[in-house]
């Protein structure tokens, strides 16, 4: 065999090895979620035949050709049995795009099909496209809402940062043929934006997330809603603000939908990001809350804080202190897969029930927005646990 033979033989069996490491439940956990030992991907699951030409007479050194920087912020669907991730991949160009990566069981083994999305392009093409959240809604079509990117032109002279975001929308009935819709028009930039999986009063709904800027949502003031007339013209006419940011929460600074609401019997289950600034900048957690069946503009449960928070390893990356999702998968018998990125450089699974996720929402103390107010909720959970157990009381 010669040297190059060699060299990549052993570099498709040691990508092999790392696909079909098994991914077992870490043991630390809080009865709510369970993490895993190992990201679901990484830039390293990327296909070798993506990366390097495997062609001896192009390549004799069998150098890598095109770099994979990160493979991040997943939409998820339940598939053919199989559980898909519609993952944004970031070349080490910068540009992201979409890709699906499948796996049997949603822990481990996840592979990329074998090419990445062709997306078809708005009537102004987007310099990037990312965050896709996938949404089977009851019409029948499978949509993708994500985010267009594109330098914003009436920034002075020599802004080459300044850039604008829109909703792009676009729907397939097989996650390879795509059919792209007008971009959403709004009043504001919007980012997170996601479809509402049924139909209410008749029309299509969307969550979305009004922002000033690119980066501030400035006089946007958290996740909204609008009801949509025509899909394939999408206009957001009117826009309520359905779950609001607050001074000193998990979610000051900015917030947004995550994967489309799961719907069970005590209401709608939402799963989401909270942004707050810091010494070290801005910093991302996941929150849950949930909305009236009813109603689904009147939040009916909101646990104070955080529900996920990025820990060890997930809290360094491209964009540290960062926990983002926008996939979630659940399961006939009511497991549930979350999906969610760290650092803005790889994915993770963390499972949970919605038996358990709705228990969290509906008997997790509300955020009562002032130190003091906290203290009282802790003393009286204390008080009940004490009178109960008593022998846990050090009298003191
Ligand atoms: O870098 C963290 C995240 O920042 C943006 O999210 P948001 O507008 O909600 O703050 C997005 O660019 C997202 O992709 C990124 O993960």
């Amino acid at each position: 065999m010669s040297q190059f033979n060699d060299n990549m033989t052993k570099l498709l069996a040691e990508h092999e090895a790392f696909l079909s490491r098994k991914n077992e439940p870490s043991i630390k956990g809080n009865g709510v979620v369970t993490r895993y030992e190992y990201p679901v991907l990484t830039s390293e699951h990327t296909p070798v035949f993506w990366r390097y030409d495997l062609n001896e007479k192009t390549n004799p050194y069998l150098l890598e050709r095109i770099g994979m920087n990160a493979t991040m912020n997943a939409g998820a669907i339940k598939w053919k049995e199989k559980y898909l991730l519609m993952v944004r991949v970031e070349g080490s160009d910068r540009k992201s795009f979409f890709a699906v990566a499948e796996s049997p069981n949603g822990i481990d083994n996840f592979r990329f099909w074998d090419y990445p999305v062709t997306m078809p392009e708005d009537v102004i093409p987007a310099t990037n496209i990312y965050d896709m959240r996938l949404t089977a809604h009851e019409d029948g079509w499978l949509y993708g809402i994500f985010c267009a990117e594109r330098h914003d032109d009436n920034a002075p002279a020599g802004d080459l940062s300044s850039a604008t975001a829109t909703a792009a929308i676009a729907r397939t009935k097989d996650l390879v043929n795509w059919e792209r819709l007008p971009d959403l028009k709004a009043k504001s930039q919007q980012r997170n934006v996601v479809l509402h999986p049924e139909f209410v009063n008749g029309k299509y709904a969307l969550y979305t997330r009004p922002q000033d800027g690119f980066i501030d949502t400035g006089s946007g003031g958290g996740i909204g809603w609008a009801l949509i007339d025509d899909i394939t013209h999408a206009e957001v006419k009117e826009e309520v603000i359905i779950d609001r940011r607050y001074y000193h929460t998990i979610k000051e600074v900015k917030n947004g939908e995550g994967p489309h609401p799961i719907k069970t019997s005590k209401g709608w289950l939402h799963l989401a990001h909270g942004v707050r600034g810091c010494a070290a900048g801005l910093r991302y957690v996941l929150y849950m809350y949930m909305t009236s069946l009813e109603d689904p503009t009147k939040v009916i449960a909101s646990p104070a804080g955080y529900f996920l928070a990025p820990q060890g390893e997930e809290r360094i990356g491209d964009v540290s202190n960062v926990l983002f999702t926008n996939g979630w998968i659940a399961d006939e018998d009511g497991k549930v897969f979350i999906y969610y990125a760290s650092s803005d450089t790889r994915m993770h699974v963390a499972t949970s029930t919605i038996d358990k996720m709705v228990d969290y929402c509906m008997n997790t103390p509300e955020d009562k927005l002032r130190s003091a107010a906290s203290v009282e909720i802790l003393k009286k959970m204390i008080k009940n646990n004490l009178t109960l157990t008593p022998q846990l009381a050090n009298n003191k």
